[in-house]
């Protein structure tokens, strides 16, 4: 009996088949320029569609693996991690995912650049972007501090090309006392009679892709203050010459939901030697550049992991017959496809513009209002992001009917890996009050509100112009809510600060897709923005509830 076979969803090469990345650069890149950086992203989306992805389908059930001790009662502590991530540390490196960034071959662009290869090589590798998101973060950060020594010693490392030099780098910050409020901390750090370095001693909770070479963390030196500011930032190298863990003990793995593939550990540090990377105090005002490259990279992950999602589901819809047709026939299988595509584009846009941003303040390209530009949309940028892959996600895996929901198809971990965005890197409302506190004291969003008028000002396409009312209208709303929320009590304000972020994120998104829209159908004629622009805009932009 011939019985039937379903085809599976396949992948082409995703930098080639990606219309919305590739028409992003082509508007934000001069040509010669993009042409100079399109072999590196053909080949990522080469691998991406083919080898990466072969091999993370195989590598589904493979898992990091914690050996505690020897045959010989030796504490060896050794992390063995998967197939997939080892090719992927060493494509990471070769082709510049870090390094890119730091090479700064194209100036403040290499920054979009380094993140589209980012972008493109995400989802193929089960969130090897955790350890790279964490070392470029930490040569930022070292880099930011001035300290010459660590400088010399790490940041060449963090960012080359060759596999055998490079390092990784942890961000230990969550204690069990806090992974939001990070000034809760108990790890302290001692300074031994004629010894030049610290020691720290204490327990870090959730300590992410702990095979790294090198941490940065927050310790208490002893007689300092409670609170964040009596922290301090410091710079560990986890093992010695020989391998061992220099007096850290890595008590277990964590047992997780998604990223799987993460090695994840509760650490002991027991008189770890650590050295100081600036000052003997505010510390977690020394690793905030760390927190907002991870923040960008978090941004990234999501727009990169909804790609994945629809990439997939777009190609199943033309294989998968049902009531007659193929589901790329049904109007509502792809009404429905459609409306991902939009929030997926609208992130897109929000995404890359926080790595523009970033991209003009590494180059020292910035003026005030930038600054608080890229302060203030780094949060909105996180939390909307990460809140839209999740629920794409989950539609993505519903569009696919039962297969999405059984394990070897491999897209349940699409769903799970997702859900890690909101949370790690700061909540939803954790970022929503570093929002009303990036705004400042004036609570005024009177930057942003320029920023839009001028993204806005050169659109005259009619059906445009109605939808960038829709945009400005709701941060109008927002900027309202805040004027009047100002003196009432801090408690209404905090407790409207997720809308109130979500609406500026959602706003800025639409914003920038019209932006977009009108670019693309002015030098491509295309008109695929402007229906996903509209699509986007009847989705929910305003989120503000005015308090009575
Ligand atoms: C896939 C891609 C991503 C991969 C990453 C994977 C790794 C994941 C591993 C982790 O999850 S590591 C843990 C991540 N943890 C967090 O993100 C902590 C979340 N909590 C916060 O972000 C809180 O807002 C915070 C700890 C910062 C609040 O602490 P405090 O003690 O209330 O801080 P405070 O006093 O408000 O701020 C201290 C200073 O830092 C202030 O400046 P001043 O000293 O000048 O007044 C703040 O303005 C400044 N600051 C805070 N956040 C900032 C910032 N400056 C710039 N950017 C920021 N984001």
């Amino acid at each position: 009996m011939d019985l039937f076979k379903q085809a599976p969803p396949t992948l082409g090469n995703q930098y080639e088949d990606d219309r919305v990345l590739r028409s992003y650069l082509a508007r934000v890149f001069p040509r010669e320029i993009l042409s100079e950086i399109e072999p590196s992203l053909f080949e990522m989306g080469r691998l991406a569609g083919a080898e990466l992805y072969e091999l993370q389908l195989a590598d589904r059930l493979n898992q990091p693996r914690l050996t505690q001790w020897d045959a010989w009662g030796n504490r060896i502590d050794k992390i063995e991690l998967t197939p997939l991530w080892r090719v992927a540390e060493r494509v990471a490196v070769e082709h510049g995912v870090v390094a890119t960034a730091y090479e700064r071959k194209h100036g403040s662009l290499s920054r979009v650049h380094q993140c589209a290869l980012a972008y493109l090589f995400t989802p193929s590798t089960d969130i090897y972007s955790c350890p790279l998101a964490m070392t470029d973060g930490a040569a930022r950060t070292l880099i930011a501090s001035g300290n010459a020594e660590l400088i010399e010693r790490a940041v060449r490392r963090l960012t080359t090309r060759a596999p055998s030099e490079f390092w990784t780098a942890g961000q230990w910050m969550t204690e069990l006392t806090g992974g939001s409020d990070v000034g809760l901390s108990e790890t302290i750090a001692k300074k031994e009679p004629g010894e030049d370095a610290f020691r720290l001693y204490g327990r870090k909770w959730f300590t992410s892709a702990i095979a790294s070479q090198i941490a940065l963390t927050l310790a208490r030196p002893e007689g300092n203050p409670p609170g964040s500011r009596g922290l301090a930032l410091f710079y560990i190298e986890t093992r010695d010459e020989q391998g061992r863990p220099r007096n850290i003990e890595i008590n277990r793995l964590k047992d997780k939901l998604g990223t799987r593939k993460v090695p994840t550990a509760e650490l002991t540090l027991n008189g770890t030697p650590a050295r100081l990377v600036m000052g003997i105090s505010d510390g977690v005002r020394n690793i905030t550049p760390l927190l907002n490259i991870t923040r960008l990279w978090n941004g990234i992950s999501a727009v990169s992991l909804m790609r994945r999602g629809l990439a997939l589901a777009f190609d199943y819809a033309t294989k998968r017959v049902a009531f007659g047709s193929a589901l790329s026939e049904k109007a509502l299988h792809m009404e429905t496809l459609m409306d991902l595509q939009a929030e997926a584009e609208a992130a897109f846009q929000l995404a890359f513009y926080v790595a523009e941003l970033t991209g003009r303040s590494e180059a020292g390209e910035m003026d005030e209002h930038d600054a608080w530009l890229l302060r203030v949309l780094t949060p909105v940028m996180k939390l909307t992001t990460a809140k839209q892959a999740v629920s794409v996600a989950s539609e993505v895996l519903e569009s696919f009917g039962g297969a999405g929901y059984v394990e070897d198809t491999g897209l349940p971990m699409l769903l799970r890996d997702s859900q890690v965005l909101p949370i790690w890197e700061g909540t939803t409302n954790v970022l929503a009050l570093d929002t009303l506190r990036a705004v400042g004291a004036t609570n005024s969003i009177a930057p942003l509100l320029a920023t839009v008028d001028r993204l806005l000002q050169s659109v005259h396409d009619t059906n445009l112009s109605a939808l960038s009312g829709i945009a400005l209208a709701a941060l109008n709303h927002a900027a309202n809510w805040l004027r009047e929320t100002q003196g009432a009590d801090r408690s209404i304000l905090e407790a409207g600060a997720r809308r109130f972020a979500l609406t500026l994120g959602r706003a800025i998104e639409l914003s920038l897709l019209i932006r977009h829209a009108h670019w693309s159908q002015d030098h491509e004629h295309d008109k695929q923005t402007t229906s996903s622009a509209r699509r986007f805009a009847r989705s929910g932009v305003d989120l503000i509830v005015d308090h009575s």
